[in-house]
């Protein structure tokens, strides 16, 4: 079981994008500071845990995973409805994971409407020498889409703790709004899809 602290807000973080652009690296990284050069696809939905403190409050991150594989692309567009934001990510080598930007996006914005807290991530920064997207076309996507942009190794451990706390703070940023608001998010609670997938693969990916 997923230990629950009543201090702890949670935060359901979910990455999308291609497959192999790096969703299950950038956790990896982020989450336990580790990398790997092999790769392995995402089976079904994993997730990984991280414990932060921003301005004094608790958080408990949950970041989810699944491939980008278009097979199981359903899976994936499933579970953007549990999640609180999302990172959309390409890898600056492959033109391919760059033209599904907008697909993913565009996924995103159907289930969870405008102004949703989401960033773009361009991977592989380190393999500058087979570059094929341009950085001024990442940030073109971004400024389009009025989101935050960063290019990441998570090789070379560049930019990935940016990217994680930048997503972070855009739900907590959306959370504060709407309660000085008035209006009282669902956000508190965790969804029951999302503590059902907790609760089958906490076994797998542990703290
Ligand atoms: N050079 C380089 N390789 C990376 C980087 N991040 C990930 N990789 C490699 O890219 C391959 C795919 O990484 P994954 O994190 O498994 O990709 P994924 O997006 O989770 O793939 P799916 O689960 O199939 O959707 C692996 O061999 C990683 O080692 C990076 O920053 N630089
Ligand atoms: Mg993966």
């Amino acid at each position: 079981m997923v230990e629950e602290n009543e201090n702890e807000e949670r935060i359901n973080i979910m990455t999308l994008g291609n497959t192999e652009v790096g969703k299950t690296s950038f956790i990896l990284r982020f989450t336990e500071n580790q990398y790997q050069d092999s790769y392995l696809a995402t089976v079904g939905v994993d997730f990984k845990l991280k414990s932060i403190t921003i301005k004094e409050k608790q958080y408990k991150l949950f970041f989810y995973d699944t491939t980008g594989q278009e097979r199981y692309k359903s899976l994936s567009v499933n579970l953007i409805k549990s999640a609180h934001g999302v990172i959309i990510m390409y890898d600056i080598t492959s033109k391919q994971s760059f033209n599904s930007v907008y697909d993913w996006i565009q996924n995103v914005k159907n289930v969870k409407g405008e102004n949703f807290p989401m960033i773009l991530v361009g991977n592989k920064k380190d393999k500058e020498e087979e570059r094929l997207i341009a950085k001024e076309e990442g940030e073109n996507i971004a400024k389009e889409y009025k989101i935050d942009f960063f290019e990441i190794s998570n090789k070379q451990n560049i930019n990935v703790q940016e990217a994680g706390f930048a997503i972070t703070n855009k739900v907590i940023e959306k959370r504060e709004k709407e309660g000085s608001e008035g209006s009282s998010p669902a956000y508190t609670t965790s969804s029951k899809l999302s503590k059902k997938l907790a609760q089958k693969n906490v076994k797998k990916s542990c703290c």
